[in-house]
């Protein structure tokens, strides 16, 4: 019998690929999406299309309890991957109260809503890097979380839910620690984005100059289409538990400006400009993941370089005009 996945946050960059990956593997997949007077699905189109047989959407919310206990409870998932969340650190400063209440209370809500439906599914939690803030790099699954911004205070409520409801209820729950990932499909107010749109932008005459803020800050970017298949490895194995998905490699803002504008055959240098409008009241200025125990633990390794994942955002940018 082919197993049957819950997504929430279907629509989004992440659930998107994983949806797909899913469908590839045979899976039924269930997406929870949100009602909005537009409808937000450009990421599914090109699935809904190909694979309607098994990809069904449900309206629902990480704020609506209710909900998910009758969608759980109705479709009866194996697996939940727990991807929705207002996932815009900068934005996070500006809604608190409402990121806490989506990106960390909506995690235990969904926990609480598989017990109370009694699903013995497995469940995947997306926690992120943000969760180490300040600590300094290289950052591991034993390494102290210091969350940096109202974003990051909520995963840490949800990542500690998932280790509870884990530890109290033998729920087969883990978290994946994931560092930034990236795509063509990565939302247009993500740095890598907007520099790949502004790349583009400038190329066919839209704009003449790319505001951005913190170029000093480092991360550890790798493609999303690479970091879904992670989530679902720890799904896969006999035991829950938390493990952290990074490439080990860190790069600048200003270098991937570099990359992107130079692969346009631009100088990055003539076109961006710091705007402090973009600084943030917390920065976090150095995360550099150690995926040892994944690749170890998981056989999981990433596929693509830094510079073919911005070459690969610039191209794609490029093409959409
Ligand atoms: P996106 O912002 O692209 O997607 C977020 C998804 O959550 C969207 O489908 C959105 O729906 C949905 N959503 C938002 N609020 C609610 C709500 N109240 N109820 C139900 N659904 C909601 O994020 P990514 O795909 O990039 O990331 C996926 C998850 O992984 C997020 O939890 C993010 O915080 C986390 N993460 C991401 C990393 C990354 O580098 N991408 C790294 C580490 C963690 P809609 O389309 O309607 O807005
Ligand atoms: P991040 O991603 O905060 O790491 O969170 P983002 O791309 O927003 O910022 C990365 C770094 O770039 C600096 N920066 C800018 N950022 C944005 N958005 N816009 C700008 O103009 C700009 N200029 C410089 C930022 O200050 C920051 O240092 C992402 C999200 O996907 C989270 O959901 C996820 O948990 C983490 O990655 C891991």
């Amino acid at each position: 019998m082919a197993k049957t996945a819950l997504i929430t946050g279907v629509s989004g960059q992440d659930g998107s690929y994983l949806a797909e990956l899913l469908l590839d593997k045979g899976y039924e997949v269930h997406g929870v999406v949100r009602r909005s007077s537009s409808v937000t699905r450009s990421r599914l189109d090109h699935l809904q299309s190909e694979n309607l047989e098994d990809l069904h959407l449900h309206y629902g919310d990480l704020g609506d309890p209710l909900g998910l206990v009758r969608i759980i409870d109705r479709y009866g998932p194996d697996e939940v991957y727990n991807l929705a969340a207002q996932s815009h650190v900068a934005i996070s400063f500006q809604q608190p109260e409402y990121t806490g209440d989506v990106t960390g209370v909506g995690a235990m809500r969904l926990l609480e809503a598989m017990r109370v439906a009694g699903s013995e599914a497995r469940f995947y939690q997306a926690s992120s890097s943000e969760l180490y803030g300040s600590t300094p790099p290289p950052q591991s699954e034993v390494t102290p979380f210091h969350p940096r911004s109202p974003y990051a205070v909520a995963k840490l409520y949800a990542f500690w839910a998932t280790v509870n409801y884990r530890e109290s209820y033998g729920m087969h729950a883990s978290n994946g620690i994931l560092f930034n990932h990236e795509s063509p499909r990565r939302g247009e107010n993500f740095v890598t984005r907007k520099i790949t749109r502004g790349v583009a932008d400038i190329v066919h005459g839209k704009a003449t100059e790319l505001r951005l803020g913190n170029l000093d800050a480092k991360r550890d970017w790798g493609f999303a289409g690479d970091y879904v298949e992670g989530m679902w490895l720890m799904l896969q194995q006999g035991t829950p538990d938390d493990y952290v998905l990074a490439t080990g490699e860190a790069h600048s803002v200003r270098e991937f400006c570099e990359i992107a504008f130079g692969h346009a055959g631009l100088d990055w240098e003539q076109y961006v400009v710091v705007d402090p409008e973009f600084f943030r009241p917390a920065e976090v200025d150095y995360l550099l993941g150690d995926p040892t125990k994944a690749r170890t633990e998981l056989s999981w390794k990433p596929t693509t370089s830094f510079e073919q994942l911005v070459t690969m955002m610039v191209d794609a940018d490029l093409a959409a005009g």
